[in-house]
């Protein structure tokens, strides 16, 4: 039986159209996916949309929509940039969906049963933005007069009755949990920052609100809806089958291995998800590991600024594959990087376009003319012929190591590393010469490149899934040979194999301007 690993992704606000932070999320923990099910595991994949709560319920009112008429218009959205990006989850969520109510109600029960959960009164600086409670010295008052709270949102005096959640009691056994669990949250900046945000004291959480009533009901009290934290967080065991913690699901997938998650949410992540589990008697997940953001051009993204970029209109202008490469690559996973068009471009070109993808067109066009296609069979290995293949052979390893620290980029550079040195290989022996001159030596260089091109392939899968299953599909590498186990010598490529005619891989990106002269 393969081992389990489930992964997930935030659940998206879908208080409008997804942004390419939201894109670059859920194609990280795509290729993460991916790679898990290529290395042999049995994989689940969960992503999908946070619906509840007060902002959710004042736009759609601002569109003349019910929350969930609005809800569901930009949950498709979500859905649609999912599929056009190769997204390819095994759950898309919603907090709407009728199990994930009755899981919400079930965990809220199991806390109430374990005497974490007090009827009390809250008052304080509320930001419907950030739907959060802010203390006074949290907030300053601006020259227009609003007074806002630390992320800028304005806030609102608010007087409620509430639930609350004894996060006060959680202190000890989080700071106990996070000592005997390394891996808990990375990377080790956050975790740190956790640990010192947990060190200077918890105060109880107000969980329950009664000024709206677009929320999971809190069971037995009608006058109060759950703070849309609580029903978030608990979409990643619903996703598995929580409440009923015998299913066949859950059982297997929980506790997950992997919550991907961007570095402004890891304090409900670290803190307040263990903190719940722990009350409900569930165990918390193994690892939560926060990526950083997306700038456009070193600039923070923002409506207002009019400076959002859409993911469709990337993905229509560079091609799916350079935009999944290019998110993956330029910035390393865990910190915060920027877009830009000449960034783009210029990895599209060089890495994609040049280095694997001439080097695909150039060898394997050989062998379609010179060789009728014919893939040739390899003589005695030369030393840089061994090399390269010894290159090639360690990459699994390598490319493993990365990926088991979310390393995505680090993967990624492993990977082309080996593609320069293909590069430098192929120029070095110089195959149209041999062609004429030594037919065994050129048969062997064009064999050697085609099985570092087939372990590069495989390999890149995770990161571009259509362009990588081209390759391996002009290598006429079966689809049952395409995982890691078939990487390294007992996978090699049969010289005498028939290759369909060969075709380019990665288009190079040319200017729009420069394509169509006016
Ligand atoms: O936070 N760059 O939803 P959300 C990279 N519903 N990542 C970004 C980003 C950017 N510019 N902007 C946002 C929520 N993100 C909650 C999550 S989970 C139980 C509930 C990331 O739509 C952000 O960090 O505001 C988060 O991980 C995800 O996108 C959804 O953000």
């Amino acid at each position: 039986m393969k081992p389990a690993f489930y992964i997930t992704t935030a659940i998206d606000y879908p208080n409008g159209a997804p942004h390419i932070g939201h894109a670059y999320e859920k194609i990280a923990a795509d290729a993460l996916a991916r790679f898990k099910k290529l290395d042999g595991f049995d994989v689940f994949f969960l992503t999908g949309t946070d619906e509840h709560g007060l902002k959710m319920a004042q736009t759609a009112e601002k569109q003349g929509l019910t929350p969930l008429e609005w809800a569901t218009k930009n949950a498709t959205r979500f859905q649609q940039m999912d599929a056009l990006l190769g997204v390819d989850y095994d759950r898309f969520i919603r907090t709407t969906d009728a199990d994930h109510a009755a899981s919400s109600q079930a965990i809220w029960q199991r806390m109430v049963e374990a005497g974490d959960i007090y009827l009390s009164a809250y008052s304080g600086w509320y930001s419907v933005r950030d739907e959060a409670y802010f203390a006074e010295d949290e907030t300053i008052v601006g020259e227009d007069g609003v007074r806002r709270g630390p992320q800028g949102a304005p806030v609102e005096w608010t007087e409620e009755k509430s639930y609350f959640f004894r996060l006060s009691a959680y202190q000890d056994k989080l700071l106990a949990y996070y000592e005997a669990h390394p891996d808990f949250i990375r990377p080790d900046s956050r975790r740190n920052e956790v640990l010192s945000f947990v060190k200077g004291g918890l105060q109880d959480l107000s969980i329950s609100r009664t000024t709206f009533s677009w929320g999971i009901p809190v069971p037995g009290d009608a006058d109060h809806v759950m703070y849309v934290w609580v029903d978030a967080l608990t979409n990643y065991i619903t996703g598995v089958g929580y409440p009923d913690t015998d299913s066949a699901s859950f059982r297997r997938y929980w506790p997950a291995d992997l919550h991907i998650i961007g570095k402004d949410i890891i304090r409900f992540h670290a803190v307040y998800w263990p903190a719940f589990l722990m009350s409900a008697g569930v165990e918390p997940p193994k690892t939560v590991f926060a990526h950083g953001f997306i700038h456009n051009r070193g600039e923070k993204m923002s409506k207002s600024v009019g400076n959002v970029i859409d993911p469709f209109d990337l993905a229509r202008a560079y091609g799916v594959d350079a935009l999944r490469y290019f998110l993956l690559r330029e910035i390393p996973f865990g910190q915060d990087g920027s877009y830009s068009h000449e960034a783009i471009v210029a990895r599209t070109n060089a890495d994609l376009a040049n280095d694997l993808g001439n080097l695909a067109q150039r060898s394997l066009s050989m062998i379609a003319k010179n060789l009728s296609g014919t893939l040739p069979e390899p003589g005695p290995l030369a030393p840089d012929d061994a090399d390269i293949l010894a290159g090639a052979d360690a990459l699994a390893g390598k490319v493993r190591a990365a990926m088991d620290g979310q390393q995505l980029h680090q993967a990624l550079g492993e990977l082309w590393s080996v593609v320069a040195d293909a590069n430098r290989y192929f120029a070095g022996a110089a195959p149209w010469e041999l062609r004429k001159t030594d037919p065994v030596r050129f048969g062997t260089v064009l064999w050697t490149t085609a099985e570092v091109i087939r372990q590069v392939a495989i390999l890149a899968q995770p990161f571009v899934p259509t362009g990588a299953a081209k390759l391996l599909d002009l290598l006429a590498v079966p689809a049952g040979a395409r995982s890691l186990d078939s990487l390294g010598e007992g996978g090699r490529l049969t010289g005498g194999t028939a290759l369909p005619p060969p075709a380019p891989v990665f288009p190079r990106y040319v200017e729009p301007e420069a394509a169509n002269p006016a």
